[in-house]
């Protein structure tokens, strides 16, 4: 049978399920990576787990978001992350080292393998052949310890690209054009597959830019072959043999297909506060500038970056604008430093910064009061900067960089010639900040400072739920949202009662005392609940607070993995017109609820307030109901004897 790339790669990473779309599937992992601001986490669940050493091929501990050390928090996590990976045998990347996911597309990506990350844009990998898909970091932890992640088979997606890309069009562009089409939500329950040949024509760096950004579209994940451009970036990477084929079978069938004619787009910006809010950047209007931002897993590639180097040569970044450029990598920073780009982005004015993800999930850079910046990242949810009031657009580097120079979003269509970058024969790697962890059976001591705390575990479902609607939002609730992150509340990812005091705190800043006075309750939410990033913290903090269940009318695939880890329910409204039914602080009751969660597919929800029933979806394989009804995957676990290994 012909096959998609997908299809290929699963069917040799099956271990249960049938390959049909929407059916529950498990596959085998090959690879892992964990953040810090995550892997704090993931490490205390993978230690409760009881595994002398890791059962993957591979997996690589990566710190990169928690790098202001402006207390001894980010400093105690780093230690405990670095002992905690040397004892179980997991490569430790230091701080400086980069960002996860250019890190791992340079040093350990492999095409045809499984990665499993505890971040949203881990589908980077797939710009060169690799099933790479984001998920809570206690999925990755049982992954580390060798068992199985389990998803609901996507649907396959072709996305033809036809033609070629027009001078000053990038890959930021092309998935910008996607998501302007698509939607945030357009992507759920499906593998995005780049063919045509446009695919062909595409760099491994933009490649890996448009696959980093399918999360936002909400995809499981996103591929591009693996051909003779992957093969000489491995080679050039000084990992040739790594390499193996990759395509779709010829006149194999998809299950959708969207063409984009490449020659037809034009330099595109993402306007506040949403990545699919996209427009051209020449229809924009006059939009002046405080702050440009490059850099991020999204754009901070060498190609990146010395296309805005060959911009701003012998040119001045606007008086008005503070422009900060921060490498995605230590290997593209020591690139560009041995090119010479390095001195011409200083002497341009730029302001440089640390490798790692720094202004992207705010630790550093927030822009001035209701300050205007632009940036080549991914995500420009409200208030994610740090400034409540910014007003943040995304774009390609290549607008960033001309906008830098004129002060205010410029198509750079009107600027000139475009600059010519050629993928280097060899980049230059010394991996001196990665830490190999030593053979096993060493006396190791796992550091833990007073930053760690224990996180808290969930409990098996009573018999009868009730609680008050304490809180009801509408459509894309992100994560940032549910647990905000910035650089004053980043460093307590491992402390949970601390965090959760400022859960949903830029939608009601009064929810957390409301949910502890009350002993815990309900949350009722629109489309898309949870959208965004794989932070297991906004499933976590709403647990610590009593939150037993959120009724929403759809939710996004990692968070509502998220919320079953951690026991609590994630129920649908069976017709979508009842979330009108559901008033803030309204009484609710669902009755007899442990016998039904085990078989039922539809709960009935008292309102005890307007004495209206309505009916919720427990739509939930045999799995996710064993799960809730032993109270979170490590009780799961636990009971099960450990975890089967894969
Ligand atoms: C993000 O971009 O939102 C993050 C910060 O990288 C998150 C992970 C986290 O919250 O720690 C993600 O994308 O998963
Ligand atoms: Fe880091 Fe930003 Fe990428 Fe998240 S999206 S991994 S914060 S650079």
């Amino acid at each position: 049978m012909k096959q998609t790339m997908t299809a290929k790669i699963i069917s040799e990473h099956l271990v249960s399920g049938k390959m049909t779309a929407g059916e529950e599937i498990g596959i085998r992992i090959d690879q892992t990576l964990t953040q810090d601001s995550t892997g704090t986490m993931a490490y205390l669940q993978l230690e409760a787990m009881n595994i002398p050493r890791v059962k993957t091929k591979l997996s690589v501990a990566y710190i990169d978001h928690n790098t202001l050390q402006t207390g001894y928090e980010n400093a105690d996590d780093h230690l405990y992350i670095q002992t905690v990976a040397a004892k179980h045998g997991i490569v430790f990347s230091k701080p400086g080292n980069g960002i996860c996911h250019q890190v791992n597309l340079e040093r350990f990506g492999r095409p045809g393998w499984t990665l499993l990350g505890s971040d949203s844009h881990t589908p980077t990998g797939g710009g060169i052949g690799m099933l790479a898909i984001g998920a809570g970091g206690l999925d990755v932890a049982v992954a580390m310890a060798g068992g199985a992640y389990y998803l609901k088979m996507p649907k396959v997606c072709r996305v033809e690209l036809k033609g070629k890309l027009p001078a000053w069009v990038s890959g930021k562009d092309i998935i910008l054009e996607l998501l302007r089409r698509l939607t945030v939500k357009g992507g759920t329950g499906r593998v995005f597959e780049y063919t045509g040949e446009g695919a062909a024509s595409l760099s491994v760096p933009e490649r890996a830019t448009i696959t980093n950004m399918g999360a936002e579209l909400g995809a499981t994940t996103s591929l591009f072959a693996s051909d003779e451009k992957t093969r000489e970036f491995l080679a050039a990477q000084g990992r040739e043999d790594a390499w193996i084929p990759l395509a779709p079978d010829e006149g194999v069938v998809y299950d959708e297909t969207v063409v984009i004619d490449l020659s037809e787009l034009k330099p595109l910006v993402a306007k506040p506060h949403s990545p699919d809010n996209v427009s051209p950047a020449a229809e924009l209007g006059d939009i002046e500038l405080d702050q440009v931002a490059i850099g991020s897993c999204t754009n901070s590639s060498y190609l990146d970056l010395l296309k805005v180097a060959k911009i701003l040569e012998g040119k001045q970044v606007h008086p008005r604008v503070s422009l900060v450029i921060a490498p995605g990598s230590r290997q593209v920073l020591g690139m560009l430093s041995d090119c010479g780009a390095l001195s011409i982005l200083l002497r341009a004015g730029a302001r440089i910064l640390e490798c790692a993800c720094g202004p992207c999930i705010g630790m550093g850079q927030s822009p001035k009061s209701g300050g205007v910046s632009l940036r080549t990242f991914n995500r420009n949810f409200e208030g994610r900067s740090g400034t409540p009031d910014a007003k943040v657009y995304l774009a390609s580097p290549e607008v960033a960089a001309v906008s830098a120079i004129t002060g205010r979003i410029t198509d750079p269509y009107t600027y000139g010639e475009p600059p010519v970058v050629a993928m280097p024969q060899q980049f230059i790697s010394d991996d001196n900040l990665l830490v190999f962890p030593p053979e096993a059976g060493q006396a190791i001591t796992v550091v833990r400072g007073p930053n760690i705390k224990p996180f808290p575990l969930a409990k098996p479902p009573a018999e009868t739920l009730t609680g008050q609607a304490l809180l009801k939002v509408g459509d894309n609730i992100t994560t940032d949202h549910i647990m905000p992150s910035h650089a004053s509340l980043l460093p307590y990812r491992s402390n949970i009662p601390h965090l959760a005091r400022y859960c949903f705190s830029g939608v009601d800043a009064s929810f957390p005392e409301r949910a502890l006075a009350q002993g815990g309750g309900l949350i009722v939410a629109g489309n898309n609940y949870g959208q965004g990033s794989s932070r297991e913290h906004a499933a976590l903090a709403p647990l610590y607070l009593g939150i037993k269940a959120v009724i929403a009318q759809s939710f996004a695939r990692i968070h509502r993995a998220n919320l079953i880890n951690f026991g609590i329910l994630p129920l649908l409204f069976a017709d979508a017109a009842d979330y009108e039914g559901i008033h803030l602080d309204d009484k609710l009751e669902i009755g007899g609820l442990r016998s039904q969660l085990q078989t039922a597919d539809t709960l009935l929800v008292s309102n005890l307030t307007t004495g209206r029933e309505i009916a919720v979806k427990w739509e939930a394989t045999e799995r996710e109901r064993a799960i809730i009804l032993a109270g979170g995957l490590l009780n799961y676990t636990r009971n099960a004897g450990g975890v089967t290994h894969a």
